[in-house]
């Protein structure tokens, strides 16, 4: 069965995406717009009734939430070696993964999603204002811990969600320049072949 990819462009499904990619997985990308509304949309909702992305469509029914999913699909095509196999630095890439959806992702989504957390405009707009020093300490931190050429060991799906974040830094008033080893580890990334052929499908 053809997996389906419930995805926008540029927000964290495309780290799934990539995963796909480097996976060699047998996939389908099924966009939504949000400006248009869609993922709150009835056909949507079906799909997933947290209204996010991304959204896999697997042959064991719809999986949400990105470390999860990138953690599938890494057990599900393990020649790609897109998770380390040693009982350690496994839990290295989930802690990773679970730092950057329940940490980092949570500081970004202030800037724009406000709105899920109070309706006070001002109270909103307080948020927002702190995303550049949230965010700057995530990378701050990010940027200390970083002693390889990989965030943890050899390339692993965390790679692919962290890709994700420093793609959306300097939007959040981060320059990612003042990061070098970051810096490197994004263009690490993006030389890669399977992640070149799906980021044009990402500008936005
Ligand atoms: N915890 C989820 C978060 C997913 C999420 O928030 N996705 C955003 C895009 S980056 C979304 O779908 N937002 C829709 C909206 O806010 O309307 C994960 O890690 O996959």
């Amino acid at each position: 069965m053809t997996l389906t990819l419930h995805a926008a462009p540029g927000t964290v499904a495309l780290a799934v995406h990539a995963a796909l990619e480097e996976a060699g997985a047998d996939y389908r990308v099924a966009w939504l717009d949000f400006k248009a509304g869609d993922q709150t949309a009835p056909a949507f909702l079906a799909v997933n009734p947290k209204a996010r992305v991304p959204a896999l469509v697997t042959p064991q029914g719809v999986l949400t939430e990105t470390p999860a999913t990138l953690e599938w699909i890494a057990a599900t095509h393990p020649d790609a070696e897109l998770m380390p196999t040693d009982p350690w630095q496994a839990a290295k890439v989930r802690e990773a993964m679970s730092y950057l959806a329940s940490t980092v992702h949570v500081n970004h989504a202030h800037k724009m999603r406000g709105h899920r957390w109070t309706g006070d405009a001002a109270a909103q707009a307080a948020m927002t204002a702190e995303v550049p020093r949230t965010m700057r300490d995530c990378a701050d931190y990010l940027e200390a811990r970083l002693d390889s050429d990989w965030l943890v060991g050899e390339f692993s799906v965390a790679d692919l969600h962290l890709f994700v974040v420093l793609r959306w830094l300097d939007g959040d008033g981060v320059p990612l320049a003042e990061f070098p080893k970051l810096s490197a580890l994004k263009a690490r990334i993006e030389a890669r072949p399977a992640v070149a052929r799906i980021l044009p499908q990402h500008a936005r």
